[in-house]
């Protein structure tokens, strides 16, 4: 039995079956991996330039410099940033696609594409200083793309970017400026990094490290204005009632997974899946199609459209070994590498989608924005052409899944709050702050692992925390590790959580005509969606004039893996965050970049990383640090 690999009951049958099939899983390939490098574990290899590989001696006892001189704390701190570069490029690109879509829309080149949430479009215009009355949809559309792309472009190293300035609090803002580490120019926050780590240039962790926290703020920048526009592309997301785990697969249906970050796809492959009924009636299915999600596209197509969920980044794999998916299609990020190898057993089509982005055993079909609805027709139908040769026999479908009530927008949030107070929505939850019943906000965010054992460490610290009358909220596959373990429900919060929090999140449920409690874990999005909490907090910061750093908010990232978690973990701390990791960041072999990142940097943006593999650890540090700044408050 594989018990100790993940809490997902569905993942372990899984596993025995794969093992019995002789199929193998990234948990398979972690085994094979060990004894992971500790050189590499620690940060301390250094292939920046081919005189190396280098690697400092951390135990003092070889060479204490490469070839060039670096030092552990030179390699540690460029390894790190370097990570944060490559996750905000990944962010930001996702973004840039968002803006440049807007544009095309505007010159009538992105003729599929509709604004499903005009109220949202005209806050983003106001946000932006943009006048909208009087204006055309076109015309609209065309300022808030140049606006939004100006943050790519700007040269002006004076300027802030719009989207980072006009999201956070002033105080927050004057005093990332001060610091030197407000991002005018998202692309060249990243440039700057690979520009500084090229073999013999910035040698000084500190200042390697500043330049790791303007990158992330420009991370910080890309994501909210991906999700902001997003939101107004494909509806700004309300509470809806799905469901995750494998068991959404459906044996009578065509089921086709969408994996990966980009809602510009996956909104039309729902679309798709809804005209093409017929065809996949005719082709035997008599449930038609069978949309599910799979990491952050998942959670994308869960919060605005109610699909359901099949797992999460780690075992993306699995729903493939059921032999009833017929589809796997992706776009970019955090897709395996590992499907196409596997689906070449299988029936199932792994579709790419995206030009950077292609891997071997997949077909290839190229989405493009101007022909979204043709590509995405093409993609389902080749999903109806695999189930023709799908083999009933082989289907096994674990049945098990857990109810979810995801969609909590900040405006979900503060609509839901307005039921209680409809002059002054965000009124009742500082109350509750202040008065106690309401501890403090702890955001989930971040990935799997096979370092721990899947999910575990996100359900104990969000058990303790609740029990201590923490509102929870989360996203990216943190939020899919909640749903499959049905933490997304109000029954989850009758269990687990303490007695105030339980009574406030009944009145506002049971005000806003949710007939029970808000369920224990708020289902705020995908990755790129973390910005969504960020504005649920500035909102709050804003109405008492108070600073991020000064709320009892943390963040925990207790299986954080990809440079994008790390780009976020760190925008995190340069907001003010606490935020902890519960893997081990590859950053220990520099007692000086150890030092910043857990303490110096407490005095510089008021945030800081603490580090704890063992849960319940995790969650009293993360309770203590909302105490402090209770105490802080006078609260
Ligand atoms: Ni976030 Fe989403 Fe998941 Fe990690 Fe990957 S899917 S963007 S990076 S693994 S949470
Ligand atoms: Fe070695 Fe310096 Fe080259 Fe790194 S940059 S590989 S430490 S010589």
């Amino acid at each position: 039995m594989n018990q100790n690999k993940s809490c997902d009951p569905c993942v372990n049958d899984m596993l025995v079956q794969a093992k019995q099939n002789h199929i193998e899983t990234a948990w398979d390939r972690y085994e094979q991996q060990l004894p992971q490098c500790g050189f590499g574990q620690l940060g301390v290899c250094c292939r920046v330039c081919w005189k190396g590989p280098c690697r400092v001696n951390p135990l003092g006892n070889g060479p204490q410099r490469g070839i060039c001189g670096a030092d552990a704390h030179t390699i540690v701190a460029r390894n790190l940033i370097r990570g944060i570069a490559s996750g905000t490029a990944a962010h930001s690109d996702h973004g840039r696609h968002m803006a440049k879509t807007l544009l095309e829309m505007s010159e009538g080149e992105a003729p599929d594409y509709a604004v499903k949430d005009q109220k949202k479009l005209a806050d983003i215009a106001a946000k932006l200083n943009i006048t909208a009355e009087g204006k055309e949809l076109k015309e609209l559309l065309r300022e808030i793309a140049l606006t939004t792309l100006a943050d790519f472009s700007r040269q002006d190293e004076s300027i802030p970017c719009t989207w980072l300035e006009k999201t956070i609090p002033e105080s927050r803002l004057k005093k990332l400026i001060q610091l030197g580490i407000a991002p005018h120019n998202i692309d060249a926050a990243v440039a700057d990094i690979m520009a500084r780590t090229h073999v013999g240039t910035d040698a000084d962790p500190v200042n390697l490290l500043l330049s790791g926290l303007r990158s992330s703020l420009a991370d910080y920048t890309g994501m909210a204005l991906a999700t902001e526009l997003s939101d107004a592309l494909f509806g700004t997301p309300e509470p809806v009632v799905t469901a995750a785990n494998l068991g959404v697969l459906k044996e009578e249906c065509i089921n086709i997974a969408v994996g990966g970050h980009n809602p510009l796809l996956s909104e039309f492959i729902c679309d798709m899946a809804l005209e093409l009924h017929d065809e996949a009636v005719q082709a035997g299915a008599a449930g038609g199609i069978n949309v599910v999600g799979v990491c952050c596209t998942g959670n994308e197509v869960l919060m605005r459209r109610g699909i359901p969920l099949a797992t999460n980044y780690l075992s993306q794999e699995l729903p493939i070994l059921t032999g009833a998916l017929d589809a796997m299609v992706v776009d970019v990020q955090c897709i395996m590498p590992s499907l196409g190898k596997l689906t070449e057993c299988f029936h199932t089509r792994l579709i790419t989608t995206m030009n950077n982005c292609k891997i071997p055993g997949a077909t290839h079909v190229e989405f493009h924005t101007q022909t979204a609805k043709e590509s995405s027709r093409e993609i389902v139908r080749l999903a109806i052409e695999a189930y023709k040769c799908r083999n009933q026999d082989k289907v096994n479908i674990p049945q098990q899944s857990s109810t979810v009530i995801g969609g909590f927008s900040a405006e979900a949030v503060v609509a839901a709050l307005s039921t209680l107070d409809a002059a002054d929505p965000l009124k009742p939850l500082l109350d509750h702050i202040v008065n106690g019943n309401i501890q403090g906000v702890a955001l989930f965010a971040g990935c799997n692992t096979p370092k721990v054992m899947q999910d575990h460490a996100y359900l104990t610290i969000a058990k303790e925390l609740a029990q201590k009358n923490v509102l929870l909220l989360a996203t990216g596959c943190g939020a899919g590790a909640f749903a499959k373990a049905g933490f997304m429900t109000m029954e989850a919060t009758d269990k687990f959580a303490g007695d105030s929090l339980k009574a406030v999140l009944r009145a506002i449920g049971e005000s806003a005509g949710l007939n029970g409690p808000l369920p224990l874990v708020l289902h705020m999005g995908s990755c790129v969606d973390n910005t969504r909490a960020v504005s649920l907090a500035v909102a709050l910061a804003n109405k008492i004039g108070v600073d991020i750093d000064q709320l009892p908010v943390v963040a925990s990232a207790p299986e954080c893996m990809s440079e994008k978690a790390v780009a976020i973990g760190t925008w995190a701390v340069a907001l003010g965050i606490p935020t902890h990791l519960g893997v081990i960041p590859q950053v220990m072999g520099s007692s000086a970049v150890v030092d910043v990142l857990t303490e110096k940097v407490k005095d510089l943006t008021g945030g800081y990383f603490m580090v704890e593999t063992d849960p319940v650890q995790a969650a009293q540090k993360l309770y203590e640090a909302i105490q402090a700044r209770r105490k802080l408050l006078g609260i």
